[in-house]
């Protein structure tokens, strides 16, 4: 088959950029019990152990044949593949499970620590102060612990300097709706809610393009939130057409029953808050958005990235992830004397400018062999 020809062509690549990697891998158990020990990690705030399991997994998600012990000499020269993941990996190939990845999912913290950073707002830290010094356990102690607990100044403060008509998702409305925004979104509904969205957004601005980005993309049967990627074939970044769009659809959204909460706006007229936290300088709407009826009114996280159009491929190659391909990529393209993020390709030592007219292009540019999203899954 010919995925399989161009991963084995590919797997020994150091990044993940480089290495063609399914959804689905022949070693799909293993990559479970490590992600189990990575997302532990990342929970404990131990980033730099969270990061070498991630890359681990990368590699592991790339390798072309089932892993067994007389495999086990080839994977240890692997990237990524030290002596500790290597140990991990030959218990998992003599015991089919890794004693930790066990130890650690039926532990009562990863379970807590787990549940608490379902609910949109709460990161690691927050999950481990509600564990650590509140003593809360289940969401239910996390909803009687918010009903008598304001928000953060500081959160309150981001909160009040979105310019949305739609309220902000704080701690609270994010724990009613948690049970919704945790449901995974089949294939079917993330196109119905890319139609109604650009059906609204062609009342505002008539011929806009957009791609449905993120795992979507890459094939996933079912998404944690949809992704689109927007523009229009005349808008530039400076004229009036593309100031504040973000704005004005989500407004028009929310007039329409169709959003009921932002979670971030940036426009190019509010400099924008949270722009550290991303990666890019694009403008952006993250929202809950809900069917008109007779649908299903489920609530769904939305991300509507709106880019001018000598923006449009970069920015869906920034969107279609994974992260882990997205990391590599601006690591690989700063090797090579470039600068890649979602907003465009600088060359470093001139800041010069690529505008790419496809995303073909944007790989060429890069200097990468193309890879069909289906196996950017790194
Ligand atoms: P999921 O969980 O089913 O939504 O899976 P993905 O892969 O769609 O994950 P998601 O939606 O978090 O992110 C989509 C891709 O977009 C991800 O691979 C990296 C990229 N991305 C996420 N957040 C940002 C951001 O704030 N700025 C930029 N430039 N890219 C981002
Ligand atoms: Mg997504």
């Amino acid at each position: 088959e010919q995925p399989t020809e161009l991963m084995k062509a590919h797997y020994t690549s150091r990044y993940a950029c480089l290495r063609p990697c399914p959804l689905i891998c022949p070693n799909q158990g293993l990559v479970r019990q490590l992600a189990i020990i990575r997302r532990s990690r990342e929970l404990e705030g131990k980033d730099t152990s969270a990061l070498s399991y991630e890359r681990a997994i990368s590699v592991v998600k790339a390798y072309p044949h089932k892993l067994t012990a007389s495999r086990l000499a080839e994977v240890a020269k692997l990237p990524a593949i030290g002596e500790k993941m290597l140990s991990k990996i030959t218990e998992y190939v003599d015991d089919g499970e890794i004693e930790e990845s066990q130890t650690i999912a039926v532990s009562a913290r990863f379970q807590a620590l787990s549940v608490f950073t379902t609910v949109y707002g709460i990161g690691a830290t927050t999950a481990r102060a509600l564990f650590d010094v509140f003593g809360l356990r289940t969401l239910s102690d996390a909803e009687a612990h918010y009903a008598c607990h304001p928000p953060s100044p500081a959160r309150a403060e981001r909160d009040s300097k979105i310019r949305a008509r739609a309220p902000s998702l704080g701690i609270r409305e994010a724990l009613a709706l948690r049970a919704e925004l945790e449901e995974k979104i089949p294939r079917a509904e993330v196109e119905a809610m890319h139609a109604v969205v650009m059906a609204e957004l062609a009342a505002l601005r008539p011929g806009c393009l957009s791609t449905i980005v993120g795992g979507y993309r890459r094939g996933k049967a079912e998404s944690n939130d949809v992704d689109i990627v927007i523009t229009h074939p005349t808008l530039r970044s400076g004229s009036d057409q593309v100031k504040g769009l973000g704005e004005l659809l989500v407004n028009r959204l929310y007039d329409r029953g169709l959003v009921t909460h932002v979670m971030h706006l940036s426009s190019f007229r509010s400099p924008d808050a949270l722009r550290t936290a991303h990666w890019d300088a694009l403008e952006k709407a993250l929202i809950v958005f809900v069917l008109p009826p007779p649908a299903l009114r489920a609530h769904r996280r939305l991300d509507l990235i709106f880019a001018a159009p000598e923006a449009y491929w970069t920015a869906i190659t920034g969107w279609t992830g994974s992260k882990m391909f997205e990391r590599d990529l601006r690591l690989y393209a700063k090797e090579r004397g470039l600068k890649f993020d979602s907003s465009g390709i600088t060359r470093r030592r001139d800041s010069k400018a690529y505008i790419p007219r496809s995303e073909r292009e944007v790989f060429t540019v890069l200097g990468l062999e193309w890879l069909e999203p289906e196996m950017r899954n790194a």
